[in-house]
């Protein structure tokens, strides 16, 4: 099994729903078992047109797939969501990135990990930290990047309430 981290964001529609609809199909695949979830975070969003606040969340995996099986899978996912992109760094409703895969380092056409711009976006690194501690700095903060009011169900029950 290897552990990987996968980032969820949306911006267009149930943004909530969008994610929510992620965790639970990556949690229903055979060859994946959901470790944990992030809070959710509403997010400035970074890079193209003026476009409408993100949701984001982070979650880590332990999975059987490799890493291009799993690029697939979050493809899919998406893909069920219904994912509507309208232009490229544009609105979209559900967007499912693969951010880390164990130590593994890859630079292919359609899959570079870790991810390339993964550790220059406040909107990956607040959620990562929150599954993966060691890996961000405690202490860092990032503007337009603040814990939502709402959570996500996971197969355990949830224990990552937001923040009062
Ligand atoms: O790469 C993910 C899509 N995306 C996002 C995002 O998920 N959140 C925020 N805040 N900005 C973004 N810009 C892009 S593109």
């Amino acid at each position: 099994m290897s552990r990987a981290y996968l980032a969820l964001g949306s911006n267009l529609g149930d943004r909530l729903h969008h994610l929510q609809w992620a965790v639970d199909a990556l949690g229903a695949a055979d060859t994946v078992e959901v470790v944990d979830v992030s809070r959710v975070y509403e997010t400035a969003p970074v890079g193209g047109p003026a476009q409408d606040a993100f949701l984001n969340a982070v979650v880590a995996i332990d999975t059987a797939l490799d890493p291009h099986a799993l690029l697939a899978l979050a493809q899919r996912i998406e893909h069920e969501a219904h994912r509507v992109r309208v232009e490229r760094w544009g609105p979209r409703t559900l967007d499912v990135d693969v951010l880390l895969y164990d130590d593994v380092r890859l630079d292919d056409p359609d899959l570079t990990v870790p991810h390339p711009r993964m550790w220059e976006r406040g909107f990956v690194l607040a959620p990562l930290r929150d599954v993966a501690p060691d890996l961000v700095d405690p202490d860092a903060s990032w503007e337009g990047v603040l814990v939502a009011a709402v959570t996500l169900d996971t197969p355990w029950g949830n224990n990552r309430a937001p923040s009062p």
